[in-house]
């Protein structure tokens, strides 16, 4: 019974400063090859395909005082995907990043914060993905930005990066859920309850089931029409026994019908206005069978598995 979706915007950010691993960067066009535009056209959606967003290459930096690798570059693609998702939601779109390492989410999400604000939306962000990315630059191990984007869009983070949708945090902890963990560093563990993010790890999925976590995570989405419900999708989200093509697998990972549940259920809400993709690496995959899952995954998150729907309104096809 999810509303028709409103026309989408497909961004490449074809970015790895922030990850350990080259080739991400070539992660838009893997998705591009696995037919990410025609399979959601078959949908019935109106989708663009922007290009990608162009920024710095990787300098393969050593941590500076700050206590990351290439913050400069890092600063520069995110404030393009700031920019570029902030207009594409004023336009009245649903932007879909096609990363890109996971530093790109600070760009994303401090623009959907700062549309929601303007707008009187109420966010919720749910984050798929084994790692938290709520280390801060302090605690970092590695100095990798797609360590630290969480703790940077609730303003622990450099100022580069933590005000890139304006002054002041873009997010209260308790506006985002993450959901699959099962690789957080020690002291990133103290972060979490610190932030106050609602938090679902491998564990609880295994007790509870995928089912009752959707439902605990999307609980009171689906009657509240001013909800903007962002996704940020770590591809190292699904074990690596069907998604080998990312740079940072840890086993353990949601099967292929559990992550098909929790892109449906996601679906059934209806509110789901903004999408990053992220971390897919297809210089590790095989025959590009990664990106073609995610394909699919994001053809039932846009409800092509739901049996039963709606018309979609007059005027539309
Ligand atoms: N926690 C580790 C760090 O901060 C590894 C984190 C990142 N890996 C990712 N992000 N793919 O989800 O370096
Ligand atoms: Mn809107
Ligand atoms: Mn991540
Ligand atoms: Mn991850």
């Amino acid at each position: 019974n999810a509303p028709f979706p409103r026309p989408v915007t497909l961004i490449g950010v074809p970015t790895d400063v922030g990850a350990a691993r080259l080739g991400a960067a070539m992660g838009p066009d893997a998705l591009r090859v696995a037919q990410l535009g025609p399979a959601l056209e078959r949908l019935g959606l109106e989708v663009e395909d922007l290009g990608n967003l162009h920024g710095p290459p990787n300098p393969r930096g050593e941590r500076t005082a700050e206590g990351l690798r290439n913050l400069a570059e890092c600063e520069a693609w995110n404030r393009s995907t700031h920019d570029a998702v902030f207009a594409q939601l004023q336009a009245g779109r649903l932007p879909v990043m096609l990363g890109g390492d996971h530093n790109l989410a600070i760009g994303s999400i401090s623009a959907v914060a700062r549309h929601c604000r303007d707008t009187g939306k109420r966010l919720r962000v749910l984050w798929l993905d084994a790692h938290s990315d709520s280390n801060t630059p302090e605690i970092s191990p590695s100095g990798n930005v797609h360590g630290v984007p969480v703790a940077s869009l609730c303003g622990l983070g450099p100022p580069a990066l933590a005000a890139l949708g304006g002054p002041g945090p873009a997010l209260r902890g308790a506006q985002m859920c993450q959901i699959g963990l099962r690789s957080v560093d020690a002291a990133e563990k103290r972060m979490i309850h610190e932030l106050g993010l609602e938090v679902y790890d491998m564990r609880a999925i295994d007790e509870l089931g995928m089912r009752e976590v959707m439902r605990r995570a999307l609980a009171g989405l689906e009657d509240d029409d001013g909800a903007h419900l962002h996704l940020s999708f770590d591809v190292d989200f699904l074990d690596p026994e069907i998604a080998p093509g990312t740079g940072t697998t840890v086993r353990g990972g949601p099967n292929y019908r559990e992550a098909q549940l929790c892109v449906e259920m996601i679906a059934d809400t209806g509110r789901l206005a903004s999408l990053d993709i992220v971390e897919l690496n297809p210089a590790l995959d095989i025959r590009n069978q990664t990106a073609e899952l995610v394909v699919d995954l994001v053809e039932s998150l846009f409800g092509k598995s739901t049996l039963v729907r709606a018309p979609a309104p007059a005027g539309r096809r």
